[in-house]
């Protein structure tokens, strides 16, 4: 039996920068692997359909899988991100065993700011030969929080739909992480932001709550910083006053005059509270 219900889940996927988030989500999306490697500025959002099936009652479920940038300092951005979902998918690189000791401070993220959700783990890049760990060992972690572990590669597309298939049963038969109080972790690891990523980080959440979905404000976002050839990762002072006021021109343009003016004076402030320099 079919159903016609227009079930939506919305999925989270997060680990450090390079470990093949966005590679991940294109190869499962659209069939494609790109090999440059573009660091991605705020969330980008991907929907697939799949069908749960044939066993289950054959439901079709949206999956709305959302790239959140792998840079822990935009955690404004990263707190907005978790709203509403219901799957968190932690990847880590096989290549990379840095990138599994950091996951505690993913997984930490996900307990802090996220709600209850289903989890899985991804250790991508399967296919490379150098190797740092293996599956025992991200198994081994993922099973604290009673979630399953496959070794992926974004290449090759080895476990790359099986990854996606088993969160979404997960989330479809409630079967969320335990609470907090029940799982065994490291300590997090605070980090320290400089004030002018603090900032651009409040900036850019405040345009999108301003300007509306996160699915028309990013690319605008992009748009915007790539238009004044800004590194995200380290804007100056001149940068954010650059952004702030072509970001105001947008808001002028949907919403009027008094809006932009209230809007870049509020921005402004933002740099001034921040101590950018
Ligand atoms: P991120 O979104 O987590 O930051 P990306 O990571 O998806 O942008 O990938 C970072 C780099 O790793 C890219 O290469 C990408 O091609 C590569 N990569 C991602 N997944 C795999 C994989 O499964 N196998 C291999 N061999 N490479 C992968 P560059 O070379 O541009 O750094
Ligand atoms: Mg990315």
């Amino acid at each position: 039996m079919s159903q016609n219900t227009n079930t939506v889940f919305k999925i989270v996927l997060l680990g450090e920068g390079g470990v093949g988030k966005t590679s991940l989500i294109k190869k499962y999306v659209y069939q494609k692997f790109d090999e440059k490697y573009i660091k991605t500025l705020g969330t980008n959002i991907s929907t697939k359909e799949l069908m749960l099936g044939p066993k289950e009652e054959n439901l079709k479920v949206t999956l709305q899988i959302w790239d959140v940038l792998g840079q822990r300092a935009f955690q404004a951005i990263i707190k907005s991100a978790f709203k509403g979902a219901q799957g968190i998918m932690f990847v880590c690189d096989l290549t990379n065993p840095d990138s599994l000791k950091k996951l505690d401070t993913w997984v930490n993220y996900a307990y802090e700011f996220g709600p209850r959700a289903a989890f899985a783990f991804m250790a991508n890049k399967s296919d490379l030969p150098n190797k740092a760990f293996g599956l025992r060992e991200v198994a081994e972690y993922a099973s604290r929080f009673k979630a399953p572990a496959y070794l992926t590669s974004a290449k090759s597309g080895e476990h790359v739909e099986d990854a996606f298939v088993h969160i979404t049963r997960c989330i479809y038969m409630g079967e969320f992480a335990p609470s907090k109080d029940k799982v065994c972790m490291g300590p997090v690891e605070r980090t320290v932001v400089p004030a002018n990523v603090k900032a651009e980080d409040h900036i850019i959440n405040l345009f999108c709550t301003e300007a509306g979905d996160y699915n028309v404000t990013m690319p605008i976002i992009r748009q915007h910083f790539a238009k004044h050839n800004i590194d995200f990762e380290d804007p100056t002072k001149d940068d954010l006053q650059k952004v702030i006021d072509s970001l105001t021109v947008y808001i002028k343009f949907i919403k009027g005059e008094e809006a932009a003016h209230d809007f870049n004076r509020r921005m402004k402030r933002v740099i001034t509270d921040m101590a950018c320099n």
